[in-house]
């Protein structure tokens, strides 16, 4: 049996790619289905090729380091939120695509593209916002090239995937980092197919990176089995406040001696953003009650 790593799946072929960097198309066997595991993007995988035929047999998937659902993806070390001034930013997808990441100790990055547009203004506003939360957030554009190389260095030595809705580039930035040809927006036939224009997940490498280009989406659900208490501890500016609350554990909501609603209100803590905490903490609290309550 070999081993090597799935670059993409479509219609149940998956391809898969050995260290030598040869590529073979497989077909999973159905007791993955029956296990309820189903074979991702970056899976180490175990397999048997039949040359000559037309596929050979994916066997086995190996222990993953990370999952997520939204993107689709598996064992990715660090995952590039890119949003742009255009189309509107949806701030709330940051910061769930933020816990996401935080729940599978994946290091986020948000790169804010189409500085061109703006003069930067959207990354100033996304860097005001988030950096009490230690990510990196770096102000790019792909058709000036403008932070390609802080993004590329950023970038490399990990396993990325680029997440965030449909048309931010992230197509466009890979086009560029990696000096590949990848379907973009502009092209005509985007009407005819829809509003995405990357419609599968797929694994290249090149220039000294690795990394997913995946569909865009706009929607992503919190994990149903998401604590309301957890939560906190997925805002990562919170840490050097929830220590002196009163109230052990504290959801930083109404409480009394709260020094996180204390911070908020001495302006160390973004408004906006602890608006959609808000948010974000009632709907996690419906859905774990509706579940378990
Ligand atoms: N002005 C400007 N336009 C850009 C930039 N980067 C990408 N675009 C344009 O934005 C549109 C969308 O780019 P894509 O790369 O397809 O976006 P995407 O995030 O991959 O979209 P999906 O694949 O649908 O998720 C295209 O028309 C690009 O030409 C940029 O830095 N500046
Ligand atoms: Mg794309
Ligand atoms: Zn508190």
């Amino acid at each position: 049996m070999m081993q090597g790593e799935i670059k993409e799946g479509r219609g149940g072929l998956y391809t898969v790619r050995d260290a030598q960097g040869q590529e073979y198309v497989l077909r999973a066997k159905r007791r993955f289905r029956v296990d309820g595991m189903t074979p991702l993007p970056g899976d180490r995988v175990r397999f048997t090729p039949r040359p000559g035929e037309e596929h050979g047999w994916l066997e086995e998937i190996l222990p993953r380091s990370s999952l997520c659902l939204r993107p689709p993806v598996a064992n990715i070390e660090m995952m590039v939120i890119v949003m742009a001034p255009k189309p509107i930013p949806d701030w709330l997808l940051v910061d769930k695509l933020l816990i996401m990441a935080g729940l599978q100790h994946i290091k986020p990055l948000l790169a804010v593209n189409k500085s061109d547009l703006d003069g930067g203004a959207c990354a100033e506003a996304a860097r005001a916002t988030y950096i009490a939360t230690g990510m990196q957030v770096l102000s790019v554009s792909a058709r000036t090239g403008q932070g390609l190389e802080a993004l590329r260095q950023a970038m490399k030595g990990f396993f990325c995937c680029l997440a965030g809705q449909s048309g931010v580039g992230k197509s466009a930035l890979l086009s560029r980092l990696l000096g590949v040809e990848l379907v973009s927006g502009a092209i005509s036939h985007r009407i005819s197919r829809g509003r995405q224009t990357t419609r599968h997940t797929t694994l290249l490498y090149e220039n000294g990176l690795k990394v997913l280009d995946t569909p865009g989406f706009s929607l992503l659900d919190l994990p149903p089995d998401l604590e309301p208490e957890a939560l906190p501890g997925l805002y990562p500016e919170f840490a050097p406040y929830q220590a002196g609350c009163y109230f052990q554990p504290c959801l930083h909501n109404r409480e009394p001696g709260c020094r996180v609603i204390d911070a908020e209100q001495a302006g160390e803590l973004d408004p906006a953003r602890m608006a959609r905490y808000r948010e974000l903490l009632q709907q996690v609290t419906t859905t774990w009650r509706n579940r378990y309550g």
